[in-house]
This record gives structure tokens, C-alpha cells and sequence, in this order.
């Protein structure tokens, strides 16, 4: 079974809690939840965290080096900043997928630019927390294809 590593970064924890105006009325937890729904509908092995801490998340890509065949990261905050993050995942032969919740192309420009984006294989944004379902969704097509190619 394909497992999958689901990095959420800084104050992603507060979603659902506050400013439901930019990021919505969905808690983290909910999302969590309908990745473990999803996963189980396309058979694949989730496990999901979230962190306030980058060396934490540096930590984490890590040991996905050894206990994931993918990874899908909302870096939040640590997006715009974060090279560490960049040579953890540059150190990953997985594949990765970014997800933001909301469209950071449509925000101020402290939040448009990812330093993340060119270090992964695909971005979603803008599709609220369904960017999550999508993320694991495009992974299994991309691991059907592997089989049958
Ligand atoms: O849209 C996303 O998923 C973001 O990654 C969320 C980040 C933001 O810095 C990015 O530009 C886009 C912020 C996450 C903070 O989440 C909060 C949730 C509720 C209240 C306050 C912050």
C-alpha cells in the first residue's frame, strides 16, 4: 500500500477558529478527516501532522525518506520563507504536491510568491480544503499509471 506523509505548517492548527473570511470554516481536524476517507476509498496509507516549528517540519520531510512514497505539504507561514524546507524536500525521491487552501496568487504580495513551489512535483490553491482530497487523488491516478505504464 502507498503511504502517504500529510505535512500542515504554522498556525494551520487555528483553522476554522479564526479569519473564516480567508481560509474558511473548516477545522483542521475535519480535514483530516476527509483525507482518511478518501485515502481509504483509494486504498492508500495516510498519516497527517501539523507543526508550528520548521525544524520540526524539516524533521518530518525527513523521515520521509524512509516511512512515505509521497508527501503532500501545506507549508502556511514557512511558504515564502523556508530554504530548509526547500533541502529537506530537494532531499526526498518522492513525489510532493503543495496545497494552500486559498489562492495566494489572488493575496497581498508577501503571500504570493512560494519559495516551496519549484522544489515540488505539483500546486494546488484556491480550492479550499478539497485541495487536500485532490492532492491524494492525483497521486493514486499518477500510481495507476506507473503499474499499468
Ligand atoms: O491558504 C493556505 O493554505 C496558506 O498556506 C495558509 C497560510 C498563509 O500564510 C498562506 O499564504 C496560504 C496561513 C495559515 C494560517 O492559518 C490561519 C488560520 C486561521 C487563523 C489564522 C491563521
Amino acid at each position: 500500500m502507498n503511504r502517504v506523509m500529510i505535512l500542515n505548517g504554522p498556525n494551520l492548527n487555528l483553522l476554522g477558529v479564526r479569519e473564516p473570511d480567508i481560509y474558511g470554516a473548516t477545522t483542521l481536524d475535519e480535514i483530516k478527516q476527509n483525507c482518511e476517507r478518501e485515502a481509504n476509498k483509494l486504498g492508500l496509507a495516510i498519516s497527517f501532522h501539523q507543526s508550528n516549528h520548521e525544524g520540526e517540519l524539516v524533521d518530518l520531510i525527513q523521515a520521509a525518506r524512509q516511512d512515505a512514497d509521497a508527501i503532500i505539504i501545506n507549508p502556511a507561514g514557512y511558504s515564502f520563507t523556508s530554504i530548509a524546507m526547500v533541502d529537506a524536500i530537494k532531499a526526498f525521491d518522492g513525489v510532493v504536491i503543495e496545497v494552500h487552501i486559498s489562492n495566494i496568487h489572488a493575496r497581498d504580495e508577501h503571500h504570493r510568491h512560494s519559495v516551496i513551489s519549484h522544489a515540488v512535483r505539483g500546486v494546488i490553491c484556491g480550492l479550499g480544503p478539497y485541495g487536500y482530497v485532490a492532492a491524494l487523488s492525483a497521486l493514486s491516478e499518477m500510481w495507476k499509471e506507473a503499474k499499468t505504464a
